[in-house]
């Protein structure tokens, strides 16, 4: 079939038994403890929570339902001959696990064509904003704006049975990734380029490039970079503030699960809420807000040092920045403990696309300079490069200057992988994760007795 909601359909009964099998055979083992430094430290790597788009490995990176960046490149369906994947392909993965065929992807890509036209008064409310309001707020009140069309809120009044959740909830996720690319592209329009004319999606273009062409940009290797950035940035396990905050928000009852044990406090938002939470979460500095950091943090570089710049400049340049207290913006994370492969791909995309970039230089010095840099503080756990300090270089190549909008971008990929979980969530009738916490005095208390 090339209708993903008919293929998410045939699969979800099978994925069901799987889930009921393993609660029954292995529902008693543990997975793993939690320490009180855990505990203290925000349960980092306590393997508690169920997500299925993708998976992380500390030292490989991510896979999206069990496959590498570089296999995805190779195996998924694209708009040009060697060129790169397009998001539809990826979206059609993590919502079935399947690679797509070519004319499934197609299929994706006109069902959100369909479904991608804004309503007036989104347009109309995004007029009305402060003309200083960060993109990422704007962002967060489209998506809410849109909710007053929710299909799950209006089929949840009208009493659906909870074994159909997740149909209006995948109505939902599809109507609302349809949009994004227009809500991303007024924004840009509209705020971030002081209010140029809207433009109107081209119907023969697919969604990644579709959202580079609204937002101005015609340029084919734009296009061709607007579909790989789509397509990296769409997931990366559930633990992260913009999966977590999502799948919390949407988080459903304990009672769908067979066996039920205890109680939970679920909320059960629809994907429309839930997805503005993990929004929210996505504008913070430390998470998707780094890729505008790192554009700001290069531009001072460039600024004091200027472009030719030599290691000893740079190297003195980063310590600088430690030492007054700041974080290097793109380096790091919370549980990779490698060179992130979003950002290796993003440096493959420049080395053939724009490898006399001054940019793209200096960027590929820093990764020379600052992991060592940042070993040497003995605290950072993983020295290396994140998506983020790539990201912002392949933009500017192509004109996309206004580095407060970067994280926009990120946040309508992100809306991939998110919902689609969020589809398999009520599908499987996953809980919120409601771990119990403790006062220090019971956490004393507790571990004395240990
Ligand atoms: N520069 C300076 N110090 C850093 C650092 C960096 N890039 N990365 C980590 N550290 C510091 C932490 O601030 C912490 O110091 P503290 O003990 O004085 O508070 C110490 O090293 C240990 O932190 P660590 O366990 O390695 O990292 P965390 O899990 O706490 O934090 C992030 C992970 C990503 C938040 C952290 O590495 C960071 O601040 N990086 C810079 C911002 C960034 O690039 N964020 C984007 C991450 C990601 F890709 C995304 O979500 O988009």
């Amino acid at each position: 079939t090339t209708d993903l909601k008919a293929a998410l359909a045939a699969k979800i009964p099978g994925e069901q038994e799987r889930l009921k099998k393993l609660r029954k055979e292995h529902g008693s083992k543990a997975l793993g403890a939690c320490t009180v430094e855990q505990a203290i430290g925000g349960m980092r790597g306590v393997p508690a929570m169920l997500w299925e788009t993708s998976l992380l490995d500390p030292e490989e990176g991510i896979r999206f339902r069990g496959y590498s960046i570089p296999e995805l490149q190779d195996k998924l369906p694209k708009a040009k001959e060697g060129g790169e994947p397009i998001p539809e392909g990826l979206l059609w993965l993590l919502m079935t696990g399947e690679v797509p065929t070519s004319e499934q992807a197609q299929a994706v890509t006109e069902m959100l064509r369909d479904r991608s036209k804004l309503p007036d008064h989104v347009l109309k409310m995004l007029s009305c904003q402060h003309p200083d309001t960060h993109p990422m707020t704007q962002l967060a009140t489209a998506v809410l704006a849109l909710q007053v069309d929710s299909k799950f809120a209006a089929g949840y009044r009208s009493g659906i049975h909870k074994t159909k959740y997740w149909e209006p909830v995948f109505e939902d996720s599809i109507d609302l990734i349809a949009k994004l690319p227009t809500i991303a592209a007024a924004i840009y329009r509209r705020a971030v380029h002081a209010g140029l004319a809207l433009i109107e999606a081209d119907p023969k273009l697919d969604w990644g490039a579709n959202l580079a062409y609204m937002m101005g940009y015609t340029d084919e290797g734009c296009l061709e970079m607007m579909r790989l950035y789509q397509t990296i940035h769409t997931d990366h396990e559930g633990g992260n503030v913009s999966a977590h905050a999502t799948h919390l928000a949407s988080a459903g009852r304990r009672s769908l699960l067979p066996g039920r044990t205890d109680a939970s406090s679920p909320a059960l938002s629809d994907p429309y809420l839930s997805f503005a939470a993990g929004m929210t979460g996505l504008a913070g500095p430390l998470h998707g807000l780094a890729n505008q950091e790192v554009l700001r943090w290069l531009t001072d570089v460039r600024q004091q040092v200027g472009d030719n710049v030599t290691k000893e400049q740079l190297s003195e340049f980063v310590w600088s920045t430690l030492k007054s207290g700041k974080v290097v913006p793109g380096f790091g994370h919370a549980v990779l403990r490698k060179t992130d492969p979003r950002y290796t791909c993003q440096a493959g995309f420049a080395q053939k696309h724009m490898p006399e970039y001054p940019l793209f230089k200096l960027t590929a010095l820093l990764y020379q300079v600052v992991p060592d840099i940042l070993k040497q503080t003995g605290k950072v756990k993983n020295p290396y490069p994140n998506v983020d300090a790539h990201s912002g270089v392949l933009l500017q190549y192509y004109g996309i200057t206004e580095e407060n909008f970067y994280t926009v971008l990120f946040g309508v990929s992100r809306a991939l992988g998110v919902l689609s979980q969020g589809v398999w969530s009520r599908a499987l009738g996953l809980p919120i994760e409601r771990p119990k916490s403790l006062t220090m005095a019971a956490m004393e208390e507790r571990a004395l007795q240990l």
